[in-house]
């Protein structure tokens, strides 16, 4: 149903916002309109009304951001006159169409890809995990992903964007993943793990960080790209002699001081920066927890090496009302690919708070409270996506706000974002951990069983349940798969290729 044709329309406070914005003419009282609660619609006030703290300093920041809130209001409120809202004022995901998107930007490319060219083994991810989370089955992908993902390794190790290209980081966490997703002996033979080890050594510095590619800049998507490659593909963690931290006493192995390094990203703000002294990002600070995540049980490992108080401070702060969605830093704007780069952080967060209660986390400085129920927004968050992330006008597919076309990235993103606000992640204490049964994963697509997900006795394991607030405003139909909150693939398929290298003896 669309707006009812005798609520009221757009606010004049609206207007007002825009005006001011602009610089624009004197206002004598501003008419503030507090809210447009339609009797129909159940939407909080806060999704409806605008923020009652605004940066009274005109920029062309402030413009932009009252320009956006004010287009996702719309959205949000239950305006919109293609979107068909529930009672809660929220759309159903239009499942079928993004499907559809998403399996044609696994076809040809428009000529005008061509830019893009180098970032291919990202858009084999991208289309594949979102297909994944929407309940596609991607393994009749298998051979073609196969061969591409064959075509893009170098003898040298790792894989670059394309046949030939320089190996890179970002390239060979996509190919892994995307490898890892289709599943199956087939896909995981095609690595050449002795090499992509090799090449590992070569990227690790002496202070602990990995460059992302061999004379590239050193930063913490490498720190987050190898330790998943490293995980998933069960690397050996000593190191080669040519590897530039490699020490004559044998101290020290691919993962020594990959701690340390992330903490030296955590800047004044709380949030993380891609290098250390640059600007907290929202994408930055996913690879930090994703990292640390790796390497011990996070209610231990992410207390020791950030400051967690100002990191949930910043993360809390890039969540935004009316449009409900996150922004990646701050005075920016809200997008739907922070669902996860930022979403995806709080079930890390949350796990690292956990572990408060248990005694897992030992911060020399006093101890972490207990996570509450949660720790963003899941409403605002899931209103952002079905009523600002959707293109419906055409062809489907997810996208970073209104405006904006959809593309595999963001459809990518938006859904994975989704995927965590619909779940629910608890890990289970180190000291609890023993007991649990290394058991294979299964998911609770809609039920409420609980699974477990744990690879090899020593890896935290995570549980997963569906989230239920006290009313659910999406359609259950409407859920979609859950992804593993560190590798962000099913967890399903993490163990598999995990387990398949395990098994293995050497390389
Ligand atoms: C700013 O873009 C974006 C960044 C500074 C970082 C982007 C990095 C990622 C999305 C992923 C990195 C992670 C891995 C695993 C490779 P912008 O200025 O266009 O957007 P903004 O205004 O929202 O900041
Ligand atoms: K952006
Ligand atoms: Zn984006």
């Amino acid at each position: 149903m669309a707006r009812p044709s005798n609520t009221p329309s757009p606010s004049t406070r609206n207007k007002n916002i825009v005006d001011q914005a602009k610089g624009g003419e004197e206002e004598d009282e501003e008419e503030i309109v507090v809210s447009h609660i339609y009797p129909s619609f159940m939407i909080p006030d806060i999704f409806t009304g605008y923020p009652p703290v605004r940066d009274a300093l005109v920029t062309d920041s402030s413009v932009a951001q009252d320009q956006i809130a004010n287009e996702c209001r719309h959205f949000v409120a239950g305006e919109d006159d293609i979107l068909e809202y529930n009672e809660h004022g929220v759309p159903r995901l239009s499942r079928d169409k993004h499907i559809r998107f998403l399996h044609l930007a696994l076809g040809g490319l428009p000529g005008r890809f061509v830019a893009v060219d180098a970032s291919r083994p990202w858009f084999l991810y991208w289309a594949i995990s979102g297909l994944t989370i929407l309940g596609e089955d991607v393994s009749r992908y298998r051979n073609a992903v196969a061969e591409t993902a064959r075509s893009m390794q170098n003898d040298t190790g790792g894989f670059g964007g394309g046949c030939r290209q320089l190996s890179h980081m970002a390239t060979s966490y996509a190919v892994v993943l995307a490898l890892a997703l289709v599943g199956g002996e087939e896909a995981f033979e095609v690595i050449d793990r002795k090499a992509i080890w090799r090449w590992l050594c070569r990227l690790k510095q002496p202070d602990g960080g990995f460059q992302v590619c061999l004379g590239g800049e050193e930063d913490i998507r490498g720190a987050y790209c190898a330790a998943v490659i490293i995980k998933l593909l069960n690397l050996p963690l000593d190191l080669a002699p040519e590897s530039p931290a490699w020490t004559e006493e044998g101290d020290k192995n691919l993962l020594t001081g990959l701690g340390d390094y992330v903490r030296r990203c955590q800047t004044f703000e709380g949030g993380i920066s891609g290098q250390p002294d640059a600007e907290a990002h929202g994408a930055y600070a996913f690879c930090a927890l994703g990292c640390l995540s790796l390497l011990g049980h996070p209610s231990q490992v992410i207390p020791r090496y950030l400051d967690v108080p100002r990191l949930i401070a910043w993360l809390s702060s890039r969540q935004y009302a009316p449009e409900g969605g996150f922004s990646g830093r701050t005075n920016k704007l809200v997008d739907g690919c922070y669902s996860h780069w930022v979403g995806g952080c709080f079930p890390l967060i949350e796990a690292c708070l956990s572990g408060a209660t248990t005694g897992g986390a030992d911060l020399a400085a006093g101890s972490l409270p207990p996570a509450p129920e949660s720790l963003f927004s899941r409403e605002g968050l899931i209103r952002y996506i079905l009523c600002c992330c959707q293109d419906l006008t055409r062809k489907g597919g997810l996208r970073d706000k209104p405006g904006k076309s959809p593309d595999a990235y963001h459809s990518c993103y938006v859904l994975s974002g989704l995927s965590s606000a619909q779940h629910q992640w608890e890990l289970v204490p180190p000291e609890e951990q023993e007991e649990e049964p290394a058991s294979a994963g299964t998911e609770p697509a809609t039920s409420t069983t609980r699974s477990v997900a744990a690879a090899a006795v020593a890896d935290p394991l995570w549980v997963v349940l569906p989230y239920f607030e006290g009313v659910q405003i999406f359609d259950q139909r409407d859920r979609v798969r859950p992804i593993h909150p560190v590798y962000a693939i099913p967890h399903r398929n993490q163990q598999a290729i995990r387990n398949y290298f395990l098994a293995k003896e050497g390389f």
